[in-house]
């Protein structure tokens, strides 16, 4: 099986995707300190302890990398503007040199005929604000849609695309209940707090895009296949729950403005006082949706355990270096399932799905064939789900370059284009010449 770029509609946008702090480089610059800053150096959080200091200095070697993507015949670069990066001490006064950065950025987009799909927030609190409770602080939001008028005032000008924030599920129960990314909470007050204050801060951010004229405005959503191990009853109720912790929440404040009942049951307790007073404001329209997908999971029932009483297995297929399933089905299931349950004809980008490998050059070549079987079976599937009535259009590959992979540092390698970390040489991969030769056709 192949795929080219004639398979899909006319205008279907190909791109890859990265974001700030896994790339750029968070000590160039002058960037205020973020919450991932500190999380890394606290005990067994992150692998070795690394950081994004330097990743892959993507601040002083933009126009190469943005050369790659032309190179492969891309169309569009989905990438983050980092609050820290704009804002030091995430309010107040603005760091010249950030924003200047995003300007050249920007520019360095278009002149290369790439389309900016921008990220308003991709995981890098900034401490002054982690300081004063990050996201279980409900002024978060007001904090983020300042932050979103300041960077758009800059390069809202040119941007194509603009998304509020990047896997809300990530930044509020995978760091807040399960601990794995910063802030590293386990902590169910929290959770509750940082579920309803992300939806917040999208709609605050929201409203403040609109103030500024801004058009072509969406969120991206990270989605897990869920199914039960078996057809007990006691896993069936453990899917429903998580399908609605993973799968629902977020979705579900925007297109229906409320929360699922079954998620609800054990956060209900914790959330903010007055909390669907906010419901309007997160429910407001939409331009479009992102969709990330990864990996499927099967789930039981976890006995006499804290709430949501579920545990979640890896599936029987291949795995890739994190582990996670090779599952393309269930990207064809999210795309369908989105259009026929929550958005109907809104246009839907698959906004990252990609794989790790431990990839090596070899005589100056990366080989990484299960990336490009994993690469073909998922446009396909995205093929398919356009066949079966989905307005997907555009596909994004996580990621352009290895990068900083959060809580496994440098060890896992979800580019399209290996990144010698010591030296900082990129070499594209066989999955990238892969993917330019199908462009091409
Ligand atoms: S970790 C994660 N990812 C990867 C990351 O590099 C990127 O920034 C994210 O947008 C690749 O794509 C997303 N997603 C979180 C998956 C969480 C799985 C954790 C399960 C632990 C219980």
């Amino acid at each position: 099986m192949t795929f080219s770029r004639s398979d899909f509609p006319a205008g279907f946008q190909f791109g890859a995707a990265t974001a700030a702090y896994q790339i750029e480089g968070h000590s160039f610059g002058k960037a205020g300190r973020t919450h991932w800053d500190t999380f890394a150096k606290g005990p067994g959080n992150v692998v070795r302890a690394e950081d994004g200091a330097i990743a892959c200095d993507h601040y002083h070697r933009y126009a190469e990398d943005l050369d790659l993507l032309r190179n492969a015949g891309m169309d569009a670069y989905r990438f983050s503007t980092s609050w820290a990066r704009v804002l030091p001490e995430g309010r107040g006064t603005p760091n010249a040199e950030g924003l200047d950065y995003y300007d050249r950025l920007v520019d360095a987009m278009l002149e290369r005929g790439l389309k900016p799909f921008q990220t308003l927030y991709h995981w890098e609190m900034p401490s002054a604000l982690a300081d004063l409770g990050g996201w279980t602080n409900p002024d978060v939001a007001a904090w983020f849609a300042d932050f979103t008028e300041i960077i758009t005032n800059r390069i809202g000008d040119r941007v194509h695309a603009i998304a509020t924030l990047n896997e809300p599920w990530c930044v509020a129960y995978l760091s807040h209940f399960l601990g794995h990314h910063a802030p590293g909470l386990k902590d169910i007050r929290s959770a509750s707090r940082a579920m309803h204050h992300v939806m917040k801060a999208h709609g605050a951010a929201m409203t403040r895009l609109r103030d500024l004229g801004m058009k072509n405005c969406g969120i991206v959503l990270n989605f897990d296949h869920t199914e039960p191990v078996d057809d007990t009853a006691e896993a069936l109720a453990a899917t429903a729950t998580t399908d609605a912790i993973n799968n629902r929440w977020f979705i579900e404040a925007i297109t229906k403005g409320a929360y699922p009942a079954e998620a609800l049951a054990g956060f209900g307790p914790h959330m903010p006082e007055n909390w669907e007073n906010d419901m309007a404001e997160i429910s407001q329209p939409i331009d479009w949706l992102g969709v990330n997908y990864y990996t499927r999971h099967k789930v039981s029932a976890a006995p006499a355990d804290v709430w949501p009483h579920a545990v979640g297995h890896e599936g029987p297929g291949d795995k890739t270096q994190m582990g996670w399933e090779i599952y393309p089905d269930g990207l064809h299931g999210f795309l369908t399932r989105m259009a026929r349950d929550y958005v109907d004809d809104m246009p839907i980008y698959v906004t990252e799905n990609g794989m790790a490998w431990d990839d090596k050059v070899e005589n100056g070549s990366v080989f990484d064939p299960v990336r490009e079987s994993f690469i073909t079976a998922h446009m396909n599937a995205t093929r398919r789900a356009i066949a079966d009535g989905a307005n997907v259009q555009g596909f994004f590959y996580w990621s352009l370059l290895d990068n900083y992979e959060w809580a496994f540092g440098y060890e896992k390698r979800f580019g399209i284009v290996h990144v010698d970390f010591d030296t900082l040489k990129r070499t594209p991969k066989a999955s990238y010449h892969l993917l330019k030769s199908a462009l091409a056709r």
